[in-house]
């Protein structure tokens, strides 16, 4: 056996109280007090060591959270305590019962203290501490007995496996609830999604599966956390005389409780709880399904007792729930406003997340087979706030026979288009474009954005009513509206109508590569716009170009050239292009730039601070003839960065790179050079 120096198993504690004290900063109080790859350099250190000299191995080591491969099986454990479960108020009538209740066996008139404390959707467990190691940790089961999952409550970051701070008592048992906060569990179903396996339903079924698992090092992988709700010690004068001060020990010892717990005095106060929680409930990083009402007082609650396995001092309120079962009646098709062809679930009306819901999105054909949604299903349905109501489980027991699949229809339900789908894309499309009514509003919405073609005063309300009124089908139709049926609109006065008038009239000159992207055509953003327009010049050889001569552009690969040939071939665009012409719509041919003069291709420039001689958007397109691409960031791969007047932390950032930096009068330089005045 190696002996161990003192010197080495000293710095192997030093190490260990160092990470804990991070994990703790980081995991439970969200305040971490060193980068990543510095705490990433104190661990692996630990681990060396511990590889080094096996005998310094201990449980409580922070490297033990990587959990273990080995499969365990969960045994069973007799709780200590019974873990009671809890009674609930499903309307503030029986919210005030029970508090009436509770005064009348506290024989008292006053007003009682309650904590309020969020009810997180997860887990309940119990965790044994003895001598302030976490010795045992087990699920609630059925209250009395519970599974030993002590392996895989080890990899919880925000659980202590030693508690903090001196006095500990002997025994401690801290009860919380295991949880995945809402971003974690979005991060794990992609993940999920991403190796071909089922993600789960929500949080908590997310939560439940990662704790069943039966190698830890999977539940380590997995973000849950814990959140202490209450605790036990075996002296009892060791405890404080109230709810809250007993949570507050709680948190000097390690663990998070949680920020959003109040105090109030008697039910109203309570009530009022209740709503400004559920305000909060969607802004909450973790979901909860209602509120927890403890009597405060220990005392109190000592003299109040149980009634069968709940405590008489504590209930929940529920908020409304978020998932409901209904049936799916029917299955449509809407035609969006990018000519998306999504299938919408028409459904028996079920009330969900405290409104009525008849339809819910099946957002594609992928999703309706990756749920297996046929019409007559059963299905469990979500709405967590605002947010629009998803399918998010059939229940497959209850498929009634001759139930229908779902078949995306060949034409488009608004113009009778083809509806097409391109490989690899989840999306079915009208290819309808301008011609079909559902689309024709986007496009005219983008058309008059302010990068396109910048008609002011064209919102979409207008843009709404001009196209149901029929005054308007397609962008050409803008420059035959008169001040007349203008003002004949509802809340349009004259001096607007004017004012549109004249901002439609401004608009029949744009350059080129504006007039390019106005028209909408899929993936041709302003950049690929600018780089279409000054490699071919004009539109009529835009137009006319095929696939492999619009792929000899920078940026423009077979994808943006199959959009772009697909909307020249389209008959309705063609007409919409003759249209805006017959209308004096007349666009500025761009200056064909020589296809070898493009001596910035490749190379990303970063403008930074004020030029005095230009604007950064005229700069910027300068560089962009050059064939630069021109970002916000300065990274390593910077090709370059142009530094005006005042420039702050991006020019700094380049000087640490090394990276090249130009003023305004070597930019200008530059130009000239190739041949760009400024
Ligand atoms: O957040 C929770 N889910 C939560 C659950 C909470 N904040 N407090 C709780 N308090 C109790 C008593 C009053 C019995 C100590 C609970 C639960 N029980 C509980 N969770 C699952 C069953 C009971």
């Amino acid at each position: 056996m190696t002996q161990v120096s003192a010197e080495i198993r000293q710095r192997v504690e030093e190490l260990r109280a160092v990470i804990d004290d991070h994990n703790h900063s980081y995991y439970v109080l969200d305040d971490p007090k060193i980068p990543d790859a510095e705490f990433d350099r104190l661990f692996r250190e630990l681990q060396t060591l511990e590889a080094q000299h096996p005998e310094l191995e201990s449980d409580d080591s922070p490297t033990r959270r990587v959990g273990s491969a080995a499969e365990t099986s969960f045994q069973e454990v007799v709780h200590r305590l019974p873990m009671l479960s809890l009674d609930n108020a499903f309307s503030e009538e029986e919210l005030r019962e029970f508090d009436r209740r509770v005064r009348d066996r506290l024989a008292t008139e006053d007003p009682v203290e309650y904590v309020c404390e969020p009810k997180l959707d997860g887990l309940a467990v119990s965790l044994h501490y003895e001598n302030g190691a976490l010795t045992r940790a087990a699920t609630r089961g059925d209250g009395y007995t519970g599974e030993d999952i002590t392996a895989n409550i080890r990899t919880i970051p925000s659980v202590p496996l030693k508690l903090r701070g001196n006095n500990i008592p002997e025994l401690v048992e801290v009860r919380g609830e295991v949880y995945m906060p809402k971003a974690g569990f979005e991060k794990l179903n992609a993940r999920l999604a991403e190796q071909g396996e089922k993600p789960f339903v929500n949080p908590r079924n997310a939560a439940a599966g990662s704790l069943r698992q039966k190698k830890s090092t999977v539940t380590a992988q997995r973000p849950l956390e814990l959140c202490a709700y209450s605790m036990a010690v075996t002296d009892e004068t060791l405890l404080p005389a109230t709810h809250w001060d007993s949570l507050q020990r709680v948190r000097e010892w390690g663990f998070r409780i949680n920020p959003e717990m109040r105090k109030a005095q008697g039910a109203e106060a309570c009530l009022d709880a209740y709503s400004a929680l559920m305000q909060k409930r969607e802004s909450l990083p973790y979901e909860i399904d209602g509120i927890v009402f403890k009597v405060n007082r220990l005392d109190l609650q000592q003299q109040l007792g149980f009634v069968s396995r709940a405590p008489r001092w504590a209930i929940a309120h529920k908020f409304p729930a978020q998932e409901e079962l209904t049936v799916i009646e029917g299955v449509e098709f809407q035609v969006g406003r990018t000519g998306a062809v999504t299938p919408v679930a028409r459904l028996k009306p079920v009330f969900v997340g405290g409104v009525t819901v008849s339809n819910a999105t099946l957002h594609n054909m992928d999703e309706v087979r990756r749920l297996d949604v046929h019409i007559g299903d059963t299905v469990f349905i979500r709405r967590a706030g605002d947010v629009i109501p998803q399918v998010v489980k059939v229940v497959p027991d209850k498929r009634p026979e001759g139930a229908c699949e779902v078949l995306m229809p060949s034409h488009c339900p608004v113009c009778d288009s083809d509806i097409v789908q391109i490989d690899g894309e989840a999306v079915a499309r009208c290819s309808g474009g301008l011609f079909c009514p559902a689309q024709r509003k986007e496009a005219i919405r983008h058309y008059a954005s302010r990068k396109a073609l910048d008609i002011e005063g064209l919102g979409d309300r207008l843009i709404e009513v001009l196209v149901d009124e029929g005054m308007v089908q397609t962008v050409a139709d803008l420059y035959r509206l008169t001040r007349f049926q203008l003002s004949s609109l509802d809340r349009m006065g004259d001096k607007s109508a004017n004012n549109l008038i004249a901002a439609i009239d401004r608009s029949r000159h744009p350059v080129l590569w504006r007039f390019l992207y106005a028209l909408g055509i899929r993936e041709v953003g302003e950049a690929t716009a600018k780089s279409l327009a000054s490699y071919f010049g004009s539109l009529e050889l835009i137009s006319q170009a095929d696939e492999d001569a619009l792929q000899q552009v920078a940026d423009v690969g077979p994808i943006v050239a199959g959009h772009v040939r697909s909307f020249f071939d389209q008959p309705h665009n063609q007409e919409t292009l003759q249209a805006l012409k017959d209308a004096g719509v007349v666009w500025q041919e761009a200056q064909v730039l020589e296809r070898v003069a493009q001596p910035l291709a490749g190379e990303t420039w970063v403008l930074t601070g004020t030029l005095s001689q230009m604007t950064r958007d005229q700069a910027k397109e300068k560089l962009e003839m050059l064939g630069a691409k021109v970002s916000g960031s300065v990274s390593k791969k910077t090709a370059c960065v142009v530094a005006g007047e005042a420039a702050g932390s991006k020019l700094a950032k380049a000087e640490q790179l090394g990276l090249p930096v130009l003023d305004e009068v070597g930019l200008r330089a530059l130009l000239e050079e190739h041949g760009l005045t400024v």
